[in-house]
């Protein structure tokens, strides 16, 4: 089983944290942002995460964690077609925005970037959100929408979200959040912090493992 990965792509990250919960060995193959011709060999178009198993092969996370969880054990058939669902999705692509505009200028100076694949990803990602020096001058605004976020988040930890058990949600969750661990400007609160630090620790995850071990 091979994963083609970003470290920062929160998609990736919740396939990462599938695998780590079920303890499946794979290869793990950090790309380069700029690497278009990889992802488009195998899929037809630059997106990750891939995950390539024998026969099976997708871009898509969901169905990657469906393919890795045969036994509906994260819930994710179970509760996709749920109304409730697309509210999370909804609030996770709200909370996203604010988490990219904080954390994208951050993310091209961890190990993951070099100078090639941090100018193109500042370029590809500038023509949607404008300038980063902009956003990095407009983060207090983006900080004060995220908190706002993280407060209606607070209220439905039960420990995990909504559920005394882990579930699908949680890995959306916290892949979604991980990310903002290396925006210095901000802190998450002693309860998001331990919420995502259970998920973490029950999916076995260190986010930067390709550069450490
Ligand atoms: N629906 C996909 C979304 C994956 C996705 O948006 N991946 C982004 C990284 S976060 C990507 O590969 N973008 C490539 C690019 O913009 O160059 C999933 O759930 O896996």
């Amino acid at each position: 089983m091979k994963l083609y990965h970003y470290v920062h792509c929160p998609f990736c990250l919740r396939v990462r944290m599938v695998l780590g919960l079920f303890g499946i060995r794979y290869e793990s193959i950090v790309l380069p942002y700029n690497d278009e011709k990889t992802p488009i060999d195998i899929m037809g178009v630059k997106m990750l995460p891939i995950l390539t198993d024998g026969h099976f092969k997708t871009n898509e996370s969901l169905e990657i964690i469906k393919h890795l969880d045969s036994n509906d054990v994260l819930k994710l058939r179970t509760l996709e077609g749920l109304e409730e669902f697309k509210q999370l999705e909804n609030y996770l692509n709200q909370l996203g925005s604010n988490v990219h505009s904080l954390a994208m200028p951050y993310w091209i100076y961890t190990k993951e970037f070099d100078e090639s694949s941090r100018k193109y990803f500042q370029e590809k990602k500038e023509i949607k959100r404008g300038p980063f020096s902009e956003l990095v001058k407009r983060k207090e605004e983006f900080i004060l929408a995220l908190q706002k976020d993280l407060k209606e988040l607070e209220n439905q930890l039960n420990p995990f979200y909504g559920a005394s058990t882990l579930r699908i949600y949680d890995i959306m969750i916290a892949s979604h959040l991980w990310g903002m661990y290396v925006v210095p400007e901000f802190q998450f609160s002693t309860k998001i912090h331990d919420y995502l630090q259970k998920v973490g620790k029950e999916c076995h995850f260190d986010y930067h493992k390709d550069f450490w071990s």
